[in-house]
């Protein structure tokens, strides 16, 4: 066990994902040791380069501009303000730093596209790893953000096939899955994850790491988010989800995904400090650190510092490689098919 596996079965992962918590979380551990240092923590900084208005309606998100929100919304960040922040990060122990849009797509060329370009080319120049997350992408914009210097595109599949059109009406599965593909092809490295706690089943988050564990290579980050409830959107009033469902959640993640770095992300301000350990403990190995994640509040530095420093754990050095995913030799990172 603990070599990559393309081919779970949803039932296999339904019964790794149910296995007594203390089986689960030291399969987990034991898996994670074979590719991370145990005591290693990457950190990455977020920071939203253009806020609100977004064309999709996605029912957790406090941009689109299908909900009435109170986020404050502005345009394209000056390229300036972006490489400032980006050296903030980076001395405050950050070695990736991920833009954000709120985009259904980047704006086709033009002087936008022009300037993320650009901001890439100087974040990149300060040694850290840049990753962005921009909403779908066609080839030729993957292939412009590989040049530029992006390691890592973020895209998530937030849940199950079943529930997506539950949470999402603007674009389906399949567009995610396109731009993963484009993504790969254009050789950045995939960052895709989901979402607990959006009134989904235990099936649905079954359903979400089965998709995740048929991207071929699987995906080097995967980002567990917790629904941070936002007032104005569908899901403000959400019922909490058992805290165990996460841990499960990022347990299984890094049972059938051994070499991808599981990243707790959002909600960790809900989270009780025992329950983020139970997550570490389960092979969760990254954080989004600052004091905000792209619109929400995110522990902070201070309170990171001193959560790692009570666990013993240590930031990942800036400018440690990733460790390199193992190919399963079928191509480019289209959903390989599951044995039947
Ligand atoms: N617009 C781009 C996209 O959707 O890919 C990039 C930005 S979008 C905010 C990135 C991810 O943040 C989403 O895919 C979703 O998983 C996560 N997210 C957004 N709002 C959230 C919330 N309220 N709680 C938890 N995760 C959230
Ligand atoms: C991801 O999966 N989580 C991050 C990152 N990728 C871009 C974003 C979380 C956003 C939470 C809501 C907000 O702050 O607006
Ligand atoms: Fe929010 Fe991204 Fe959905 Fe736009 S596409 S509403 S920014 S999650």
């Amino acid at each position: 066990m603990g070599e990559p596996r393309y081919d779970f079965s949803r039932e296999e992962i339904q019964a790794i994902y149910d296995l007594p918590i203390t089986t689960l979380v030291y399969l987990a551990q034991s898996v994670h040791r074979r590719y991370y240092a145990p005591d290693e923590i990457q950190m990455s900084t977020l920071l939203s380069i253009k806020t609100g208005g977004c064309k999709e309606n996605c029912a957790y998100c406090p941009q689109s501009a299908h909900h009435a929100t109170n986020v404050a919304a502005h345009g394209l960040l000056p390229v300036d303000d972006i490489v400032a922040a980006a050296r903030e990060a980076r001395d405050n122990g950050s070695s990736r730093f991920c833009m954000g849009a709120a985009w259904r797509n980047p704006p086709k060329k033009g002087p936008q596209f022009e300037k993320v370009l650009e901001a890439v080319r100087e974040v990149r120049k300060l040694g850290l790893e840049v990753c962005t997350t921009l909403g779908m992408l066609d080839e030729e914009q993957a292939q412009q953000l590989a040049e530029a210097g992006v390691y890592a595109y973020n895209h998530n599949l937030d849940t199950s096939p079943e529930y997506y059109g539950d949470i999402i009406s603007t674009r389906v599965y399949q567009d995610r899955l396109n731009t993963l593909d484009n993504v790969r092809k254009a050789g950045m490295t995939v960052c895709c994850g989901g979402i607990v706690g959006m009134g989904e089943t235990k099936n649905d988050r079954v359903g979400l790491l089965h998709q995740l564990n048929q991207l071929c290579p699987h995906p080097e980050s995967v980002p567990v988010n917790l629904l941070v409830k936002i007032e104005g959107t569908p899901l403000a009033n959400e019922k909490d989800i058992d805290i165990f469902e996460m841990v499960r959640t990022v347990a299984t993640a890094c049972i059938i995904m051994p070499t991808s770095r599981v990243r707790l992300s959002a909600g960790r301000t809900q989270m009780s400090d025992e329950a983020q350990a139970l997550c570490f403990m389960a092979g969760a190995s990254s954080i989004f650190t600052g004091d905000k994640l792209l619109t929400t509040p995110n522990p902070g530095e201070d309170r990171d510092r001193s959560l790692l420093q009570r666990l013993g754990l240590k930031p990942v050095e800036a400018g440690s490689p990733e460790r390199e995913h193992t190919s399963c030799g079928k191509g480019d990172g289209v959903a390989c098919q599951a044995a039947p």
